[in-house]
């Protein structure tokens, strides 16, 4: 096997001629100290020397290649698990222009607690230049960033989620395209022959965004949004701030094709809050009765969207791979996303089995007999019964290549992007919202997406079923104030000369008995189908108090046999209810009062006057 003899050595051969990233690497190396520095070429023979280098260290694991070919497992630190929300910071110049939903620190205060802690933070370790671009890199839409971060895990990940390497610097020492400087540690340097732990981090976690100058600065986590700086950090929170400077859209949202019988393809983009299961959505199978109808995925996490010559919005996909949440992810629930995770991937945090496979909860009906959990101790069902552990935990991912999925559009890398005609915003809604209704028109819409809210589950920290408000599913992500992103979305729709209609969709709401009124998951293609239809003007709705509803005889049922008085449980509109709602919709507006739109106003009155 080629892979045992691949030893790892680092290439301090720079990559790039580009002086000024030549000069900010060396600037970087000065400050923390590393013993070497390797300029990462995105091979695949680097990549398997980078995992063979790993798997000496214990930070991965190689699984069993006859059933996971390609694949490897980590297990994270305990206290590495997740996205830390309190420790992430916009340093803007003004406080005003972070808003109150960010945590905000003076710029440059900020510079000296970070020059402080990277002062050395990398001594024994090597540094990786890693150079990506978000986007195809022939696309116009495209950003490039260079990371520099002293994880090797970090490494293998962004080759899955971003194009990376030699093809990258090529574009950087073109010289057309800013370049967004990144630089990462785990924040855990090593003494002169200091043994290394599995997976180094440190407990103080600074993630950590300059708007203005465009720069990332990730300290002590290697985990998942925290480290993988061109997704979150990147695509999202900086290019949030691009876009609004430029005139386009970062969203988190997913996109997907809708390929009718005859063969046309209608995209739409959709934000759901975490635990909604974007990328179930962004992957399904459509059902029986839907013959000749086809689901195609460019994208499950974020949309770069902008309008063309033409004023049509068109997005791209700016991954190119999917960071997904392991458990709950079977063959039932999302086959096109087993597929595409059952090689060349990485899970991080899911259980390992005795033959080298990987589990996780709902991956099958049956548990395996025994395992080792996402600590590394013996996990049997019994014992998961009898002290509440998970084999996986909660917040376990699989990193896979988009290109594996069964279901990829084969427009997912048109440099142009993919024209969009929807926009459906959703939330995990057990009562009130109905399983689906249309915006009256843009403003309302943005108004929807600005109020959009999802109950707590048992994952997420906090109150189980209190309604949080995530905001275009942006609360976390958005990289300036919320009101002024909302001013932005209006302002949107005047570059526009097409523009998008505006859904909402629940499919969890509950009957008197606590039981889920809607099948879900595959089924959901009948009101995705509404969705594309009424895009196209060529489906039916009747006019309700909060927007426009699909009666009955509106959603094609062939295959399903679900009777209409379910329907109407599921679409009905309760006055009170109601009432209640928008005054739930005030406490985010209270607090961005002094930058919230004055539509946003407006739209909640007339809301009100008609219910
Ligand atoms: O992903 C989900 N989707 C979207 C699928 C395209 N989930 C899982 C959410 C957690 C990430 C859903 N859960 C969906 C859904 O549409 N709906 C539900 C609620 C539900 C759960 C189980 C059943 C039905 C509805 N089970 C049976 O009916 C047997
Ligand atoms: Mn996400």
């Amino acid at each position: 096997m080629t892979i045992k003899e691949a030893v790892f050595k680092p290439s301090a051969t720079p990559l790039s001629t580009n002086k000024h990233l030549l000069r900010w690497v060396e600037k970087m190396a000065d400050l923390t100290r590393p013993s070497a520095i390797h300029w990462v070429d995105g091979s695949q023979e680097e990549n398997d020397a980078l995992c063979q280098h790993m798997v000496e260290r214990g930070t991965l694991i190689r699984l069993n290649q006859e059933l996971w070919p390609g694949c490897y497992y980590a297990r994270s630190d305990a206290g590495d698990v997740a996205r830390v929300e309190d420790r992430t910071f916009i340093c803007s110049l003004s406080k005003e222009n972070a808003g109150p939903t960010n945590n905000w620190v003076n710029p440059f205060e900020m510079r000296k607690t970070l020059k402080g802690l990277f002062r050395g933070c990398m001594r024994g370790r090597t540094m990786y230049v890693l150079a990506f671009s978000m986007g195809p890199i022939n696309s116009p839409l495209s950003q490039i960033g260079v990371q520099l971060t002293d994880s090797p895990y970090v490494v293998v990940n962004m080759r899955i989620m971003a194009r990376i390497g030699l093809p990258v610097f090529k574009e950087i020492d073109k010289d057309e395209k800013r370049v967004v400087p990144c630089i990462h540690s785990v924040g855990k340097p090593l003494a002169p022959g200091e043994q290394d732990v599995p997976w180094p981090c440190n407990k103080e976690k600074y993630i950590v965004h300059f708007p203005e100058t465009r720069q990332i600065w990730s300290y002590g986590s290697g985990y998942g949004g925290n480290a993988l700086l061109g997704k979150k950090c990147f695509a999202l929170r900086i290019a949030s701030n691009i876009a609004r400077d430029e005139g386009w859209m970062a969203e988190h949202m997913l996109i997907l094709g809708v390929e009718d019988p005859q063969g046309e393809k209608t995209y739409v983009a959709a934000a759901f809050p975490s635990a909604c299961g974007k990328t179930n959505f962004a992957m399904m199978i459509p059902p029986k009765g839907l013959d000749g109808w086809k689901v195609w995925t460019v994208g499950d996490d974020i949309a770069w969207i902008k309008p063309d010559e033409e004023g049509v919005l068109r997005a791209i996909n700016p991954e190119a791979g999917f960071f997904g949440v392991a458990p709950g992810t079977s063959p039932k629930t999302n086959p096109n996303a087993i597929k595409t995770l059952s090689k060349n991937s990485i899970f991080t945090n899911v259980a390992l089995t005795p033959e080298g496979g990987v589990w996780w909860e709902g991956l099958t009906d049956t548990p395996p007999a025994e395992c080792l959990d996402w600590q590394g101790q013996k996990w049997t069902p019994q014992i998961g019964q009898q002290t509440g552990r998970k084999a996986a935990h909660p917040n376990a991912r699989f990193t896979s290549p988009a290109s594996q999925c069964p279901s990829i559009d084969p427009d997912w890398e048109a440099p142009n992007g993919v024209p969009i005609s929807a926009f459906i915003f959703g939330g995990r809604r057990a009562s009130s919202v109905p399983l689906v209704f249309q915006a009256f028109n843009w403003s309302a819409g943005v108004y929807l997406g600005a109020t959009m809210g999802s109950e707590t589950t048992a994952a997420a920290a906090g109150i189980v079923g209190k309604v949080r408000r995530d905001p275009m599913a942006m609360l976390p992500f958005c990289g300036y104030h919320m009101g002024d992103y909302f001013r932005h979305w209006l302002t949107m729709q005047r570059s526009l000369s097409v523009t998008p209609k505006i859904f909402h969709v629940n499919w969890f709401r509950k009957d008197a008995d606590g039981d889920f009124i809607w099948p879900g998951f595959s089924q959901n293609m009948r009101v995705l189908r509404w969705v594309v239809d009424r895009a196209h003007s060529r489906a039916a709705a009747k006019e309700a108090p909060i927007g426009w509803v699909p009666r009955y005889e509106d959603i094609d049922w062939q295959g399903l046999a679900f009777p209409k008085e379910k329907f109407d449980e599921l679409q009905a509109f309760h006055r009170e209810d109601w009432k209640a709602e928008v005054m739930g919709h005030e406490e985010l507006f209270i607090e961005l009062h002094d930058h919230l739109p004055p539509e946003m106003v407006y739209e909640r009155e007339l809301l009100i006057c008609r219910i």
